[in-house]
């Protein structure tokens, strides 16, 4: 048997780390993958892998996964040609926009709209024509008041500081876990190295968690924090750099600074340590470790955005490292600078300019929060969602009060999902379109080579044919806005394939055809590895977009919003609250299916205090009713010491049971889904994104 050896970057999580696969060539001419290892060649990640990528030979041979358009006829599924799917998708989705207006079409893009470079570049291609305001994603139930901050500290939702973890001394974490993760809006393949390498320059990790993770347990300091404190916690930091003048210059031109100074003066460390559950001498102490370090940087990530005070965590966040100089500073929180760079490419961005119907949720970019979806389809009225397109999405388990979505989508007119299997949300579609598999695909990353902690580039080709009969994501999409367009009779513009796109942006790039690094896709083809185009290096202070062409540190929402963490309620003595977690063998909702992924000890279970067991007289591994008020789940309960009393923790991504749903061996083990017991009324206000962390709940023996 011939084998070949191919290189390709991993685009399952935002870490990209470079893979080396083996194919084995069959008489017939056809080929099966023999091996997948890390590429040690890959400059950025150098041999760098985690068992998802390995289980990327489980997700191309999987039965369960759907390589036809099926169409739902009652409660069966019939394989269907391509022209009819589009011809259908077309005519349905024209029928509820002429019936009840274009808002009555929703779309909901899931997370691997960022993962997928088609889907990248042609998803709008299609959606774009439905011209609904009814747009969505998971950016609500994730990283939206970082998008928030940038956009009204520095102008565009895309000049996002990521952490220089290669050159810092001191990293703060708060509500990130990147060992588990692999690093997110910090694109860090082999963060664990870069852990290790920080601590053997003499450099300190601090984590902030109301667990104590993988990736608090190898740092040099753990504290637990009560979940939702952390605005609390750094407003206290922030005042005492104020306060004992630990503040330094920087280089970028700033403004409201003051305004920023005045209404912290009375969130003080003493003030803000019972709202945070840390003792005040810790937070000035950690106030003037991070000052007197040479290099800092601040790094907060989901823990922190989906919380009540989201967009309040960002805001200081960057404040604490605008005001220690350590933003836009090598060592410090640095913008990259892409070869394909969508900074460039779209514009600052728009907030709030318009609103939700029913709950008056504000806009970012085009798209309303997704925790307004169910109620925008289940409010009557004029404007009522009545049809939804889902783009690589599963919001049944993946966006608060999930249950009530899905009861939400069996009442719809029509629902198309853009999607490789038959789960708890695509099981009520009307039609359900499959794509080529990652691995019969091109692939280059223009989103995280966005957020990567070094400047680097990369494309692979498809290591695989495509299969007769299927298309790439980038396609379908043609194909729907073809369809929809003819049908709707709107003019369409003409489109390009992906890797076109891409091969212009990096030809007119800032590494591009009049640079030394002369890039285009022909250039790439002879860096199979990926190409390092150095280290972060300061540039904020050139690119700011807003009006004044300053950092603004004081946005008048941001300082409004100050005053509701003094005004918080602080948890009932006794009361429960519930946190999520992440692990390195799963990912968000949809890899259960294979088994070389779940095999070994169930991960689902909900993690508690040993503590709060004994209240409750739980023992390890009795089955419990978690409740709140959305919903009430069962699932098994394990005493966990790396958890704060008083906080318990469950995995999202469960809860395979549903009926209908088609992943064989995810249903073996369904766990239950933590999104059950979210509730879509607990927000962060300023930005509308859900609070899926310091959700309140009971907890008994079933
Ligand atoms: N309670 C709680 N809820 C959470 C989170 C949490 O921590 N706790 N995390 C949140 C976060 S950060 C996120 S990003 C969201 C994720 O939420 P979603 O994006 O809604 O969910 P995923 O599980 O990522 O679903 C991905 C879907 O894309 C499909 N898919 C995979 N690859 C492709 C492809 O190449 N093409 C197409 N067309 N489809 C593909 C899969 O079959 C799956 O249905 O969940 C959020 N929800
Ligand atoms: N293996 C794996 N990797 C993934 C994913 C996956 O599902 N599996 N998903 C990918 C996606 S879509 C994303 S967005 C990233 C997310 O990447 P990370 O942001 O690193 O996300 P988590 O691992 O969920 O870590 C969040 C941490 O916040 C803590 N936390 C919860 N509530 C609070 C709080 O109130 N305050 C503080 N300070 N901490 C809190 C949790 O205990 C947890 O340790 O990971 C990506 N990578
Ligand atoms: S950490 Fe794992 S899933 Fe993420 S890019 Fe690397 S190999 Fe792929
Ligand atoms: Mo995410």
């Amino acid at each position: 048997m011939n084998k070949t050896l191919h290189h390709r970057a991993c685009h399952l999580c935002e870490a990209i780390c470079g893979l080396s696969i083996e194919l084995s060539h069959g008489a017939d001419g056809t080929a099966q993958i023999s091996s997948i290892k890390g590429d040690p060649l890959d400059p950025f990640s150098r041999g760098h892998i985690c068992p998802k990528a390995v289980a990327l030979q489980d997700i191309q041979n999987d039965p369960d996964r759907l390589r036809q358009p099926h169409r739902r006829v009652g409660e069966q599924w019939q394989a269907i040609s391509w022209e009819e799917a589009f011809a259908l998708a077309a005519e349905r989705l024209w029928a509820v926009q002429q019936a009840h207006g274009r808002n009555a079409v929703a779309v909901y893009q899931g997370n691997p709209s960022v993962h997928n470079y088609g889907l990248m570049t042609h998803s709008n291609y299609f959606l774009g024509l439905l011209k609904t305001r009814n747009r969505f994603s998971a950016t609500s139930v994730d990283q939206l008041p970082q998008h928030l901050v940038s956009h009204l500290m520095y102008g565009h939702g895309l000049l996002l500081p990521v952490p220089d973890i290669d050159h810092t001394d001191f990293m703060l974490i708060l509500g990130g876990n990147p060992l588990a993760s692999n690093g997110s809006i910090m694109t860090v393949p082999d963060v664990e190295k870069r852990f290790k390498a920080l601590r053997a320059r003499g450099g300190r990790l601090v984590v902030v968690d109301p667990r104590r993770s993988e990736t608090a347990a190898i740092a040099d300091t753990h504290l637990f924090i009560r979940p939702g404190g952390d605005a609390a916690l750094l407003c206290g930091l922030l005042n005492t750099l104020f306060e004992e003048g630990l503040a330094r210059g920087t280089h970028l031109p700033v403004s409201g600074v003051p305004a920023v100074q005045a209404a912290i003066a009375p969130m003080t460390a003493e003030a803000m340590s019972p709202l945070c559950g840390i003792p005040a001498a810790g937070i000035r102490q950690l106030a003037r470790d991070f000052a007197a370090a040479d290099k800092a940087v601040c790094y907060g990530r989901m823990g922190v955005s989906t919380q009540v005070f989201g967009t309040l965590c960002h805001w200081l966040v960057q404040l604490i490292n605008l005001v220690t100089g350590n933003l836009d500073r090598p060592g410090g929180a640095l913008c990259t600078e892409p070869a394909v760079d969508l900074v460039a490419a779209t514009s600052g961005g728009h907030f709030n300019a318009w609103q939700s119907r029913v709950s008056g949720l504000p806009e970012y970019g085009g798209e309303l929060p997704v925790a307004a979806l169910a109620e925008e389809m289940l409010t009557p009225g004029e404007g009522q969602v009545r049809a939804l397109v889902t783009v690589a999405g599963n919001p049944v388990l993946s966006t608060p009060n999930g249950r009530q979505l899905d009861g939400a989508l069996a009442g719809l007119e029509f629902m198309l999902s853009i999607d490789l299997y038959i789960n708890e949300t695509t099981r009520h579609a009307d039609l359900i379109l499959p794509s080529t598999s990652a691995l019969e695909n091109d692939h280059y990353d223009s989103t995280f080579n966005l957020l990567a902690v070094r400047n680097v580039t990369r494309f692979n080709r498809a290591i695989l044919p495509k299969p007769e009969g299927a298309l790439h994501d980038w396609e379908i999409f043609v194909g729907l806005a073809q369809a929809f367009a003819a049908r709707a009779q709107q003019p369409l513009k003409p489109t390009a394939p992906p890797a076109h796109m891409i091969d212009l942006a990096l030809r007119s790039g800032r590494y591009g055809h009049d640079t030394p690094w002369k890039l285009s896709l022909e250039a790439l083809d002879s860096h199979p590895h990926g190409l390092d185009l150095g280290p972060l290096q300061r540039n904020l202070g050139a690119r700011l977009a807003t009006a004044e062409n300053t950092v603004q540190a004081a946005p008048q929402v941001l300082l409004q919003d100050l005053q509701r963490l003094a005004l918080q309620a602080l948890p009932a003595p006794g009361q429960l609250l519930l946190i999520g977690r992440r692990h390195v063998r799963s990912n968000n909702s949809w890899m259960h299916n294979y088994h070389r992924l779940v095999k070994g000890k169930p991960r689902h279970q909900l993690l508690m205090h040993p503590d709060d067991m004994q209240h409750r007289c739980l023992q390890d591994g009795q089955r419990v009713r978690v409740s709140s008020r959305t919903g009430t789940v069962e699932v098994e309960v394990q005493g966990c010491q790396n958890m704060m009393p008083g906080v318990v923790s469950l995995p999202h991504g469960y809860g395979h049971g549903l009926k209908g749903v088609h992943m064989q061996v995810a249903q073996r083990q369904p766990g239950a889904s933590a999104n059950d017991l979210t509730d879509e009324r607990l927000r962060d206000p300023v930005s509308g994104n859900a609070a899926l962390n310091g959700v309140p709940v009971q907890v008994e023996a079933a």
